[in-house]
């Protein structure tokens, strides 16, 4: 009933934004029709998208655009569902409590209009992780032999693990269904690959070269697809949007777990504070459900009871980031052929499964060239 309901409300829109795109296709004023401007408006000047939206816009017929993005992403401390949890709460279900984590990713991407509706979309990466680990050392207690043991009077030092490799890669097609200039409606669907790892190594309990738990890995295995809509208006010095998608875990890894699918939404508002610079703000909403299924180095019993990473319980939750963010470009000659986007967000609230390592702050920056 209430899906229905939308897609009949999602239906009229798309009728009447056609129809009043027709009208006024005689009425846009010449000085607006050049030709950056056909097929893929909003894009003139800075009234681009926030850099954490990637299905913003699309290119015109036979144009390419080729992008290097870097992402970092901090985790500090821990939580019990939405209450902040000292390491002393944590160790009452585990001797160990993450401490920092810190994931990075270098990003190419690689956009073509095929048509002036239609582009399609490349991605992959290199990516990089590390955490680090503190231990219940109110206890003195020490890993030896399979197990722990208590050491009156030890401090155990913490333990740092880190990972990297090349990244999953991602297809996707991007179309534009709206007609009018100061607007686009698009319509993406991606298709991810597993090409990263799923049996990444590092320190854990046991020692060096273990393998490690789901966070810490590179991939998850999993084929997924990635559907999504994106809208985009702009109205004098402002543009305004919003977003929603979800990434569907298509099938059970080779290792025997599928790591929960996600949705999100978002909306935002941009102002174009100078010719060649302007503000965004943006909200967003990321629904992720639990691990099904599990590893089995990964679920056994000293794990279990050491290290919350390990349990596929404390996975998922929901959280809500603010990101303040500024986009560059200068309207001159081979330099507005560049872009330089910037985006730096924080929770505002996270409720998480389980017991799990707090989000503390998402940071984006890209370099775009289009030729
Ligand atoms: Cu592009």
């Amino acid at each position: 009933m209430k899906l229905t309901g939308k897609c009949l409300l999602l239906l009229a829109c798309m009728i009447s934004v056609c129809s009043y795109a027709q009208q006024e296709e005689h009425h846009i004023p010449t000085e607006n029709k050049d030709k950056s401007c056909e097929g893929s408006c909003c894009c003139d000047g800075n009234s681009q998208a926030p850099l954490g939206v990637m299905t913003d816009h699309i290119h015109d017929k036979g144009t390419w655009m080729l992008s290097y993005s870097y992402m970092n992403t901090r985790m500090k401390g821990n939580r019990i569902g939405a209450k902040q949890a000292s390491d002393a709460m944590v160790y009452q279900n585990y001797m160990m409590s993450p401490e920092t984590m810190n994931m990075t990713m270098h990003m190419a991407m690689l956009m073509y209009g095929v048509t002036d509706r239609l582009t399609l979309m490349a991605m992959g990466g290199y990516m990089t992780n590390s955490m680090n680990m503190n231990m219940d050392t109110a206890g003195g207690m020490m890993f030896m032999n399979g197990q722990w043991m208590s050491m009156p009077g030890y401090t155990n030092p913490g333990m740092q693990t880190s990972t990297s490799g090349f990244t999953d890669t991602k297809l996707s097609a991007l179309y534009n269904f709206s007609n009018k200039a100061n607007q686009r409606i698009i319509g993406s669907l991606g298709i991810s690959l597993p090409t990263g790892s799923i049996n990444a190594t590092g320190t854990t309990l046991l020692g060096d070269n273990q393998r490690v738990p789901y966070d810490m890995q590179i991939s998850t295995g999993s084929y997924s697809l990635a559907p999504g809509i994106t809208y985009v208006r702009k109205k004098g010095l402002w543009y305004f949007g919003a977003d929603a998608g979800a990434d569907l875990k298509l099938n059970f890894n080779s290792l025997g777990y599928r790591v929960g699918n996600s949705y999100h939404a978002s909306t935002w508002a941009g102002y174009q504070l100078l010719p060649w610079v302007s503000a965004t703000l943006r909200a967003e909403g990321v629904h992720t459900a639990r691990i099904s299924g599990s590893d089995s180095v990964i679920a056994i019993p000293v794990y279990q009871t050491s290290d919350p990473t390990t349990k596929t319980s404390n996975y998922g939750g929901d959280v809500v980031n603010l990101y303040l963010g500024f986009n560059f470009h200068i309207m001159k000659p081979v330099l507005d052929k560049f872009r330089i986007l910037a985006e730096y967000g924080m929770p505002v609230y996270q409720n998480l499964n389980g017991t799990q390592m707090a989000l503390k702050s998402n940071l984006y920056l890209g370099v775009q060239y289009s030729f």
